[in-house]
């Protein structure tokens, strides 16, 4: 795989796989798939063009604002201002002085260090970890809970299935699936783009030819998707165009079907669960006088009642695997969805055996479907946090306008507190938070953002001070994941681009500054920091009877490999083979249909078994100002806004915008055709998009991919709040329910038109840097 360059580059990972670096003259050149990968992504392709350039930041930058007139007050000019260039000495002295006025005035909780974002793989200059380390040893912050990717499920399954984590990594692995499934129904489909990526690196992809080999073998797929594409087409699979969030009701009529067919488990039922009776009350209409059969369904969902019926009797009379995908529970309601799947699962009665159940997620990532054995990898240790105030991570624009206003989380009670200065390094909200336009709004209050990034992102321009960070290809690290069976010495393949620092060293001189350098860095540099997690991390294995060779060992190959597993992964197994002795972490030990704990928090949108509530924005409801669901899924070219200025990313552009891609028979009706320059808009935001006419989509669904950095015009405009197509300008910035208060981006209604204002005021300007001045020699 070498051939065509003299050399073999030196290795390094990311979360979309591990590569080979070819430089030249101190400049890397490309990155090449890693000789043990098959199938290696071609995102990673995509840094080469961008490591230097405009789009870098090279230098320390502060808002001009807020140079001139200090902290507070930006009358919106965060993410509108200039930047002035300050030398570092500068830069670490003003974020220290701001850090001791908002301390000494206001507190460490009016500090918001939650910075949810996924950074780069690499377990030491992992900068999550490096902020939260720092702002511990100084006192600590307000911090967040759970993520963007399933935080429903996070809350949820811990009630129903004892936890969530291993229930989603302990997923049954494709080469089980292929010897002993019959059919495989997943519900949001199989993505092959998605499993492209694993957080904290990729060794090697295995996930498609996973999923070719098993349709090969004969498993019959059914794909649940508003998106055709969600199956690979290869697979051939059966397709159930779905109103997006509806899959609760689909559920519910294939559970009313295996009962009232009598083709539930019932000695299954009554071994392994508890609250059954309590569902079956709901779905026969006994509680609440709602029937939630097939004909109920189909209002519900859009599918015909007889499909749904023949689907029922399809799951009951073969081995059947059912896959919830993570995007169910990013949206109205979304604890539901996972809780109903189990449900269901638990009436076929085939939870534990090969090929049966239910898995979280298939091909969400790399991981899931994988058969692997991690290893324990050792981090860099946080310290810990006095503080206790935290929020649910996707609350943070109701955080920073509602201080003091209480909020409610999984049976608690919560106040948010007064926040002062934000600090973030490792995340882009600009891409990942809902509502845009009401965040950016609120991001306008904080005294003061801090952020640490590489490029000139929305999250950068959105900042008071920006500190050049330094990226994966120019330090040393470890790459590790629990979720893969490698593990990769990422090696230095050039010199950081200008001034930029790596995180740690950008706090370390922080620390210095605060008077906290020891606590911080313990005296350790770089490679000692590595040998330290290196050797614990050679423990932790070694306990498992995973023999690591030395780091010199490790370094000079640059790569370990686990083993397989003895056995194949069969989620489920041992609970099913004795419930006494490996009882589930439930209180009842076993899985809880119906949950008195969560009946406890009196929440009447989750009353504590599988429910229905209509969600807020469906296509099953009567009328709507916008009649089309947006769908904004992960993109296939990049990992979230990463790498979107990229060469790889920018190839999936048309004329520089964001596809959306719209049924024919919606395009029709509007006079779009392919490539037409579109207005999606709604009550919360307007984008621009290129268009793309396909029938992959059921008609009345649109999708654009989240990712495209968010772009507002220079002047403030109603007509268009991003003129690039970020989707979550539209999305809706609300819990899923009380229980979990996870985002719910996917529960959004919009409407598209022709663009009937003039292209030329809207060129974009997302890979355009800000006006940035040199500091003034005198003063300031
Ligand atoms: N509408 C809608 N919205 C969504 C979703 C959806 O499905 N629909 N999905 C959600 C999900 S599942 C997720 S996980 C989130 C993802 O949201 P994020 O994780 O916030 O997205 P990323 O673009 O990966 O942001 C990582 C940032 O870290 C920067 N970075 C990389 N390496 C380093 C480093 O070493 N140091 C520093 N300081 N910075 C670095 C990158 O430049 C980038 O800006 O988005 C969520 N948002
Ligand atoms: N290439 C690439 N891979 C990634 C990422 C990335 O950014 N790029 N992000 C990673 C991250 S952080 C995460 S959390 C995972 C997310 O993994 P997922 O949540 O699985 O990813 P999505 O692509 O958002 O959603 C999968 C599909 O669900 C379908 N869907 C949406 N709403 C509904 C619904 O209500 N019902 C049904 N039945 N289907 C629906 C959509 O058609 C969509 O294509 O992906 C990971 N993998
Ligand atoms: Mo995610």
């Amino acid at each position: 795989m070498t051939s065509g360059h003299a050399k073999i580059g030196t290795l390094t990972s990311s979360h979309w796989g591990t590569y080979r670096v070819h430089a030249e003259n101190g400049s890397i050149t490309a990155l090449e798939g890693f000789e043990r990968d098959e199938d290696p992504s071609p995102i990673g392709q995509g840094i080469v063009d961008v490591l230097d350039g405009p789009t870098r930041i090279k230098k320390p930058m502060v808002r001009r604002g807020w140079l001139e007139h200090g902290p507070g007050n930006t009358e919106g000019a965060r993410g509108a201002d200039e930047f002035v260039e300050v030398s570092w000495s500068k830069a670490i002295k003003l974020v220290a002085e701001e850090l001791n006025r908002v301390r000494d005035r206001y507190g460490n909780r009016a500090i918001y260090g939650g910075s949810y974002g996924w950074s780069s793989a690499g377990r030491f200059h992992h900068a999550q970890s490096q902020l939260k380390r720092f702002l511990n040893s100084v006192g600590g912050y307000t911090y967040s809970l759970n993520t963007y990717s399933y935080a429903a499920a996070e809350v949820t399954l811990p009630h129903v299935l004892g936890d969530f984590y291993s229930m989603v990594n302990g997923a049954t692995s494709w080469d089980v699936i292929k010897e002993h499934s019959s059919l495989f129904v997943a519900f949001g489909g199989a993505p092959a783009k998605n499993g492209q990526v694993t957080n904290g690196g990729v060794g090697r992809h295995v996930q498609k030819q996973g999923m070719l080999d098993a349709a090969s073998n004969g498993v019959k797929v059914v794909n649940v998707s508003p998106l055709r594409s969600d199956v690979l087409d290869e697979m051939g699979a059966d397709w159930i165009p779905v109103y997006p969030g509806s899959d609760v009701a689909l559920l519910l009529g294939i559970a009313h079907t295996l009962h009232t067919e009598k083709l539930a488990d019932t000695e299954f039922l009554s071994t392994y669960t508890v609250g059954y009776e309590r569902f079956r009350q709901y779905f026969m209409g006994e509680t609440d006088g709602v029937v939630k059969d097939c004909s109920w369904a189909e209002l519900k969902t859009g599918i015909p009642a007889a499909r749904i019926r023949d689907l029922a009797r399809d799951m009951a009379r073969q081995r059947t695997m059912i896959s919830v995908s993570w995007s169910l529970t990013r949206q109205d309601n979304g604890e539901q969805p996972y809780w109903a799947a189990i449900a269901v699962a638990s009436m076929l009665g085939q939870l534990g055996l090969p090929g049966g159940g239910i898995g979280f997620g298939y091909s969400a990532m790399n991981a899931i479907g994988a058969n692997y054995e991690g290893i324990p990898g050792a981090s860099l240790p946080q310290g810990k946090n006095p503080i206790k105030s935290f929020i649910p991570v996707a609350r943070v624009t109701d955080l920073l306008l509602n201080p003091g206003k209480q909020f409610e989380y999984n049976g608690m009670t919560g106040t948010y507190p007064e926040i002062k200065l934000v600090y973030w390094a490792g995340g882009n909200p600009f891409h990942h938070h809902q509502d845009l336009v009401r965040m950016r709004k609120a991001w306008q209050k904080p005294d003061t953002v801090i952020v640490h990034e590489w490029c000139w992102n929305a999250q950068a321009k959105h900042a008071d001070i920006v500190l050049p960070a330094a990226t994966f290809l120019e330090r040393n690290d470890i790459a590790s994941s629990s979720r893969d069976p490698f593990l990769v010495y990422m090696q230095k393949a050039a010199e950081p681009v200008g001034q930029s620092l790596t995180d740690y060293e950008i706090f370390s001189a922080l620390a210095e500054e605060l008077g906290a350098r020891e606590a911080f860095t313990e005296g350790r540099d770089e490679e000692q920091w590595l040998q330290v997690i290196y050797d614990e991390t050679r423990q932790k294995a070694g306990a498992r009877g995973i023999n690591l060779p030395t780091f010199e060992e490790f370094k000079a190959k640059g790569w370990f490999e686990n083993e397989m597993p003895k056995e194949p992964q069969v989620l489920m197994k041992a609970f099913r083979e004795n419930p006494e002795a490996n009882a589930l972490g439930t209180p009842s030990g076993k899985i809880e249909i119906f949950s008195e704990t969560v009946a406890g928090f009196g929440y009447e949108e989750c009353p504590g078994f599988p429910f229905w509530n209509d969600p807020k924005e469906w296509l099953g409801q009567k009328a709507s100002e916008y009649p089309l669901h947006l769908v904004s899924n992960q993109p296939k070219n990049k990992l979230h806004s990463q790498l979107d200025h990229g060469s790889h990313s920018r190839k999936s552009k048309i004329n520089g915008r964001e596809p959306v891609v719209i049924h024919p028979d919606d395009a029709k009706a509007r006079n779009i055709v392919d490539g037409s320059l579109v207005r999606l808009f709604n009550g919360r935001g307007a984008c621009l998009c290129s268009a793309v006419v396909s029938d992959e989509v059921r008609p009345r669904v649109l999708q654009l991919s989240t990712g495209a950095w968010f772009d507002p015009p220079q002047l403030a405009s109603s007509e268009v709040s991003c003129r690039h197509g970020n989707p979550n300008v539209l999305t809706r910035d609300e819990g899923t329910s009380r229980l979990a208060q996870g985002p719910s981006a996917l529960s959004c209604l919009v409407e598209i038109e022709l663009f009937s204002g003039e292209a030329s005021d809207m060129q974009m300007g997302a890979f355009s840097p800000p006006v940035i001045r040199s500091e003034p020699v005198v003063g300031s």
